[in-house]
């Protein structure tokens, strides 16, 4: 089993940057997938798999394909128990602590442990909080959550300091994919002030100049989906 959280703490302390793509299997053809990956930033660390509405099949089939295409890390970024695939190098194994919904909060995490016992994956603890991004996302659809207010910032803080309190060694601040208002750099500096875990931001990061922001307000991992689902993504990043 590789291990590759030790290389993103040692980000986080030395202030390096990651970028993972994330590939909702959903829409992503597997045919088209060299040309997809030769369109991907140098900058690129990780792959992230996942999708609140897609499928174990695509799932499997999408990461499969990665895996004999390219030596970048492939990480499951699942929408519940179904969405996993025993090839992947790792799974951000989520827990949704905004919105107050057991299932998404515990309940699916149960449902995948037959098959992750019996997997080499890297199991990633990850404190998963949905901020509204300015319009309903699939994960507050799916989940039946409501995602906190950006102005709430306090909530913010304590809710991430809380998954961390309970052992979780990521913090993921999410707007939701597609997201109008991507998370603001006054929650990430806040949060990344009072954490001492790396911090993912994604949802709605649309542009290089956002992307260092959202970098230089305090992540270590940015995550961006849909700008480059776009025909246009190389004029966008
Ligand atoms: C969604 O954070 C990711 O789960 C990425 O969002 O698709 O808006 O880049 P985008």
């Amino acid at each position: 089993m590789n291990h590759y959280y030790p290389s993103i703490f040692s980000a986080f302390t030395q202030k390096q940057k990651m970028l993972a793509i994330l590939i909702d299997p959903e829409k992503f053809d597997t045919k088209t997938l060299e040309n997809f990956l030769s369109k991907i930033p140098q900058s690129t660390t990780h792959l992230f798999v996942g999708g609140s509405t897609t499928t174990k099949l695509q799932t499997e089939e999408t990461v499969t394909a990665l895996k004999k295409a390219t030596q970048l890390p492939v990480f499951l970024f699942p929408g519940d128990a179904d969405h996993i695939s025993k090839e992947a190098d790792g799974i951000l194994f989520l827990s949704l602590l905004s919105g107050n919904n057991p299932e998404y909060l515990i309940k699916q995490q149960i449902k995948s442990v037959a098959v992750l016992k019996e997997s080499t994956i890297e199991i990633i603890p990850t404190g998963y909080l949905l901020i509204d991004g300015g319009k309903q996302s699939a994960v507050a659809r799916v989940s039946n959550t409501s995602p906190i207010s950006q102005n709430d910032i306090k909530t913010i803080v304590h809710t991430a300091l809380a998954g961390q309190y309970m052992g979780k060694k990521l913090i993921y601040l999410e707007a939701g994919s597609g997201a109008k208002n991507r998370v603001s750099n006054e929650i990430i500096l806040a949060v990344s002030k009072a954490i001492n875990i790396p911090l993912i931001v994604g949802g709605g990061i649309q542009s290089e100049k956002e992307l260092q922001q959202v970098y230089e307000a305090g992540a270590t991992l940015a995550v961006i989906g849909t700008a480059f689902e776009k025909e246009n993504y190389n004029h966008r990043l």
